[in-house]
């Protein structure tokens, strides 16, 4: 198992990786996100797999007829946040390919079908919208609102989908799809610091509620040299203090607010910004906290907008409400890996989204600090095999016949 992890690892490593910032840059249909599912499609083709891409662009590789029903599927995903880590999906889809390797050492025999899945876009570094592929084919983002979707530039997804290749007109809701899975099981990289040497991999229970919301600051553009400061409608003010005030009443309702992302028009060192447009990520333990700390945000914002003459405006670009992954395949998991920790995040996942079509269930691999969505974020490779086996363990357990 060490040989096929090592090597896979070490194939995609160098992939969109940018030698500035040793971060990755795996954006939905950019050149390294196709990189990446060229090696996929070689993963499974090398192991005599059937290769499929489906109607929303996310690649399946199959053992067994996957018309046979109750498959039990694994993976995650490629792609990364901008400047991201490792980790962060590729050991999902690495640990799932050896998995298979080790049941197949093992000498395990498959009662099911078994599918190791890469699912598009889960970042939505350039689109926005977090989990966009398996959001498709849950049936959760229409057709609809992923055609109005536009990167930076004013690409639209379609277009960019097309130029990569793909064929945009058929992508949505895939139920006969969904209809085949028994169980997902996706493995990630643990994204806090609650697994430990002796417990070097835990099962999720649940995960928290989050959502993206876009506040536009609409200012007046002005001469930063001549524009009396009584005369000025900056938006950069209204901006800080929106910053300010998340960040001061996240802290006091015990959740999470970030502004990570900001847009500047037109972005001079000389000139009173016109526009400005910050990217508001907020989560916390309960969806009550979550909306009540927005609000309370937005509040500020607009307060902030009236005594300093900007309009502010709001647009929720991507929820996910609380999942609570399925209690009989958690405990199953649990008890198979002999009582390994139970734990939440706060990160999303494709999990979180299949949760609310088919049971799902994860399983986190140890990450020693606790640092991600950074090219710093790193697991120790003892736990990473770990990882595998417990994998190659649940799957045994979940699609193979009992020896
Ligand atoms: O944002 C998240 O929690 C995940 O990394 N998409
Ligand atoms: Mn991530
Ligand atoms: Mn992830």
């Amino acid at each position: 198992m060490t040989d096929t992890f090592g090597r896979m690892w070490a194939e995609l490593l160098p992939v969109g990786r940018s030698a500035s910032s040793g971060g990755y840059r795996r954006f939905a249909w950019n050149s390294a996100d196709a990189e990446c599912r060229s090696w996929f499609e070689e993963q499974a083709r090398a192991r005599g797999l059937a290769y499929e891409l489906d109607r929303n662009g996310n690649q399946w590789a199959w053992l067994g007829d996957p018309q046979a029903g109750g498959a039990v599927v694994t993976g995650s995903h490629l792609d990364s946040v901008p400047d991201g880590g490792a980790y962060d999906g590729p050991l999902g889809v690495v640990s799932a390919f050896a998995a298979l390797d080790e049941l197949r050492e093992r000498g395990a025999e498959f009662d099911r079908p078994l599918a190791i899945v890469n699912f598009g876009d889960e970042e939505g570094a350039r689109f926005g919208v977090a989990c966009i592929g398996s959001r498709l084919t849950a049936g959760v983002l229409s057709k609809e609102q992923a055609y109005a979707l536009r990167d930076a530039d004013g690409v639209r997804l379609p277009d960019a989908m097309e130029r990569a290749g793909y064929d945009p007109a058929a992508i949505g809701a895939d139920q006969e799809r969904l209809a085949r899975v028994g169980a997902y099981v996706e493995l990630h990289v643990e994204q806090g610091r609650y697994l430990t040497e002796e417990h070097p991999v835990g099962v999720a229970s649940a995960i928290w509620p989050h959502g993206r919301w876009r506040f536009d600051f609409h200012g007046e553009a002005n001469h930063a040299g001549t524009t009396r400061i009584e005369d000025r409608r900056d938006p950069m003010l209204t901006f800080a203090e929106t910053v300010l005030a998340a960040r001061t009443r996240a802290q006091l309702a015990g959740a999470l607010a970030t502004f990570g992302k900001v847009a500047v028009e037109p972005n001079g060192t000389n000139a009173i910004a016109s526009l400005i447009r910050g990217w508001l990520d907020s989560r916390a333990a309960d969806e009550p906290t979550l909306t009540a700390l927005v609000e309370e945000i937005r509040q500020a914002a607009y307060e902030s907008g009236e005594r300093t003459g900007i309009k502010v405006e709001l647009t929720r670009e991507s929820y996910t409400p609380v999942v609570d992954f399925d209690g009989p395949l958690r405990d199953r998991l649990a008890g198979r890996l002999g009582g390994v920790p139970v734990l939440p995040t706060g990160a999303g996942h494709d999990a979180g989204i299949l949760a609310s079509a088919i049971p799902t269930a994860m399983l986190f691999v140890r990450n020693p600090s606790g640092v991600s969505h950074s090219p710093a974020e790193h697991a120790e490779e003892r736990d990473c095999l770990a990882g595998v086996a417990a994998l190659a363990d649940v799957l045994e357990d979940l699609a193979c016949l009992q020896r």
